[in-house]
């Protein structure tokens, strides 16, 4: 199925100060744009049009490199968008979740940690994950557009931290970014949905 670009699940100031709606204006309507029509007229040179998302960026993965970049980007992206909400982020987190946060990843304050240092020590673009794998939970980073579901695990929380996410509002300093994506822009729900997809 031909790829599109979501609306923003919010309107473009409702995540200021923590990202701007200049930051989301380009990110969203200039850099998602991109990895959308690039990967359709990708997708359709490869024959792979008639196939999920899903199925296109694992068999595209270490084959077609052009259309993986931009069909795992189209998939993190659309994801990412829903990752983030107005008032999120922090410890309030649904019950099941923050349970598996306590025996997988150490709690809230290691879980943190962990996550800004897979985002800070990312060389370069790419993200920082929280995966289920085999039932777990784990934290990953990746380069580029890479994403967990080639390495057989289910990413329930992305942060962007190729520079075109922050640059604007946080210049080089990425760590800041990542603890006002913790802080205060987490959708939290949205990840408890992922976890219990992935864990049902
Ligand atoms: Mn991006």
């Amino acid at each position: 199925m031909a790829f599109e670009l979501p609306d923003l699940p919010y309107a473009y100031d409702a995540l200021d100060p923590y990202m701007s709606a200049e930051t989301l204006e380009f990110h969203h309507d200039k850099h998602h744009k991109a990895y959308v029509d690039n990967g359709n007229k990708l997708a359709e040179e490869a024959g792979m049009s008639g196939k999920t998302l899903e199925e296109i960026v694992v068999a595209s993965h270490g084959t077609n490199a052009g259309l993986f970049n931009n069909a795992a980007q189209h998939y993190n992206h659309v994801h990412f968008w829903k990752w983030m909400a107005p008032n999120g982020g922090g410890k309030s987190i649904p019950g099941e979740l923050m349970k598996a946060i306590d025996s997988d990843l150490g709690g809230y304050d290691k879980f943190k940690a962990d996550f800004m240092a897979a985002g800070a020590t990312q060389f370069g673009s790419g993200w920082c994950w929280v995966n289920v794998k085999d039932g777990k939970l784990e934290i990953s980073k990746t380069p580029n557009g890479e994403n967990p579901l080639v390495h057989g695990a289910s990413p329930i929380l992305g942060c962007d931290v190729w520079e075109h996410s922050y640059y604007i509002d946080y210049r080089n300093a990425r760590p800041k970014y990542l603890e006002a994506f913790v802080d205060n822009m987490i959708n939290w729900e949205y990840v408890a949905e992922l976890y219990g997809a992935a864990t049902s």
